[in-house]
């Protein structure tokens, strides 16, 4: 007597990521946002990010934003080759989504990224500043270049006293308990040099502090940060992110790297 197969339901189809055409024109810097509900922002950014230097590309690295900001980069970046989009399933959190898009660029052969935030707090116009900073005719290479509010001449615009006061806060800890130095280490807007990137030998934190944990890393596998100063412009669109349970992930995070700086035998 044979036996009938045992009948499988299929499982239910996952929802695939969505992406944007895969023919990149060759080019060497990368501009990486991260997005998520920016669907205020998301036009001007590209267009101000294009505009900033003809031989930009830009990836959008969207985490399936409900109100549509994935699906408008979608439908620019299908006018627009320089444009690209990664729409993400079943993923959330800033610095995976930074670091996804990192690797793509390393991917697709380009030597720099540029990471800026989606809501247009980061000037894309200071972006050829960050690449020169990296790279100085003349002068000594850097591997990361901070857009830093921290330093002479950068400035914040609009922030309530709370948030200058924790982000002193975070600020400090990352200089003086975590040993990295930058002023202003927890800043997103950044130009980074690829293949430094590539040999980071961490996993990356998934939320917020990948920024401060990305320099800590680099820092100590002798890597070189400088800082450039920026106006940063407290979001005028949209609505943050960083809500109490990304907040306390990211200090959880910090905490955890202190712990490795100063009881590295125990971490
Ligand atoms: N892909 C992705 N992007 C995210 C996620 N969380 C935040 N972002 C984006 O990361 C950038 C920084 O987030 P913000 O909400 O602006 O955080 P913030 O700058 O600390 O807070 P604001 O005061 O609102 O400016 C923005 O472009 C967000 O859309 C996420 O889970 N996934
Ligand atoms: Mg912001």
């Amino acid at each position: 007597m044979t036996v009938p197969p045992i009948p499988v339901t299929p499982a239910p189809a996952t929802h695939p990521d969505l992406r944007s055409a895969d023919d990149w024109p060759g080019g060497s810097v990368l501009v990486v946002a991260a997005t998520f509900n920016e669907a205020e922002n998301i036009a001007t950014l590209v267009r101000r990010v294009l505009a900033a230097e003809p031989s930009l590309q830009m990836l959008v690295v969207d985490d399936n934003s409900p109100d549509g900001t994935g699906t408008e980069a979608l439908a620019i970046a299908a006018t627009d080759p320089r444009l690209h989009v990664l729409v993400r399933r079943g993923r959330r959190g800033l610095g995976s989504a930074v670091v996804e898009g990192f690797r793509e660029a390393a991917r697709r052969g380009f030597a720099v990224a540029v990471n800026l935030d989606g809501d247009l707090s980061h000037d894309p116009d200071d972006i050829p500043r960050l690449l020169v900073a990296l790279d100085p005719p003349g002068g000594r290479a850097a591997d990361v270049a901070l857009g830093s509010r921290r330093v002479p001449g950068g400035a914040i615009v609009g922030w309530p006293l709370g948030r200058h006061v924790s982000h002193r806060l975070v600020v400090w800890f990352t200089r003086f308990v975590l040993g990295v130095p930058a002023r202003d280490g927890s800043t997103g807007f950044r130009a980074v040099r690829l293949d430094v990137f590539g040999r980071l030998p961490d996993r990356h934190p998934e939320g917020y502090a990948f920024f401060e944990a990305m320099l800590w890393q680099l820092h100590r596998q002798g890597g070189r940060i400088v800082e450039v100063p920026i106006t940063f412009v407290d979001r005028q669109n949209g609505r943050s992110k960083a809500g109490p349970a990304v907040v306390l992930a990211a200090v959880s995070d910090l905490l955890h790297l202190a712990w490795r700086t100063w009881w590295p035998w125990a971490a």
